[in-house]
């Protein structure tokens, strides 16, 4: 394990933050994941906008966030500051479709890195490579094809998107302090991007981003989600136990599972699917005892509340981490 990793192997377990304007939608798109809806559930961009006008997160407590995870036992958290819709939680200077244009009205990232910092925890981001409002990002496979897609594909330029998706990327990581770990969502090796565009890395120059996030930030960790195997410091299995010590190539090397409460990343108002503390702790003694982490999902609403089932596990998970002497 590099230097840089060194804090990572040791702290374990942290906290996944879903946090967006389908928040609001609070429910299930097709596939189960609340965060997807605009797409599963094909919502119309001037659907979609009446989230975006409306988002008000009057409950915004960050630092009742963090001291929620410390209390749980969390190290380190991650949140998404812009998750597949394209809207951004910062004060970012390349898109108008971000929080303080909303009733929110101010950089809602920034607080949440000071009261993260505040409690000790340390602080990652989360940044979606995928962008379904962003006018040149490459309409992808994934995405369900609609009537005017080939419309949109046609007008679409690769090395635009590139220069925004750098350009944030550059924002992120000189305006808020240092920064523990950058969760890139998502490319993987042989993804296949669809009818206009290339695939994973060459179309992203991962390369180049990596280089980028190397200039400015050393230390800062990269998952695997840049289909560029080489620069990923830990890999990221997703909604998935692993059973033993996880290995590429035959070697062992760094992981961290993502878990959501109930199977949704986003808040999904509906759903009672929820794990219980007993099944969360002995998924987290498996990841530690196979030498992997847990991060572990809440998806606040769109108030800025942590519902009260999710805090009531995250409060339990947390008195088993105090009785063993690691909260
Ligand atoms: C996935 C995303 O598509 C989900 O919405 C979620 O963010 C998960 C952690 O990664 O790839």
């Amino acid at each position: 394990v590099p230097e840089r990793a060194q804090w990572f192997v040791h702290d374990r377990f942290g906290m996944f933050i879903h946090w967006g304007i389908y928040s609001a939608i609070a429910r299930y798109g097709r596939g189960g994941l609340a965060e997807w809806s605009k797409s599963l559930d094909q919502i119309s961009e001037e659907h979609y906008q009446q989230y975006f006008d409306t988002f008000e997160p009057d409950l915004y407590d960050p630092r009742e966030w963090a001291r929620m995870a410390k209390a749980a036992g969390m190290k380190y958290a991650v949140i998404t500051t812009k998750h597949h819709d394209g809207f951004c939680l910062w004060d970012t200077q390349l898109t108008d479709y971000k929080a303080p244009n909303t009733p929110a009205g101010r950089d809602l990232i920034r607080p949440w890195v000071e009261a993260f910092r505040a409690e000790g925890l340390r602080v990652g981001f989360y940044y979606s490579l995928i962008d379904w409002h962003h006018p040149h990002f490459p309409v992808d496979g994934l995405h369900p094809r609609r009537e005017d897609t080939a419309l949109r594909e046609e007008k679409r330029d690769m090395a635009i998107y590139r220069e925004y998706l750098s350009g944030q990327v550059r924002e992120l990581l000189t305006n808020y302090g240092p920064i523990d770990v950058l969760w890139f969502d998502f490319s993987y090796p042989g993804m296949d991007w669809g009818w206009a565009r290339g695939k994973g890395h060459e179309d992203w120059q991962s390369e180049q981003i990596v280089e980028l996030v190397r200039e400015l930030m050393p230390d800062v960790l990269l998952n695997n989600r840049l289909d560029l195997p080489e620069a990923a410091d830990f890999i990221t299995p997703e909604q998935v136990q692993p059973r033993s010590w996880l290995t590429v190539n035959g070697k062992r090397v760094t992981w961290e599972a993502c878990q959501t409460l109930n199977g949704s990343w986003g808040y999904d108002r509906d759903n009672t699917n929820w794990k219980s503390p007993d099944l969360l702790i002995r998924m987290l003694i498996e990841s530690v005892s196979n030498g992997g982490n847990m991060l572990l999902n809440v998806g606040p609403t769109a108030r800025g509340e942590i519902d009260v089932h999710a805090r009531a596990i995250l409060q339990e998970v947390g008195e088993w981490m105090k009785h063993h002497g690691k909260a």
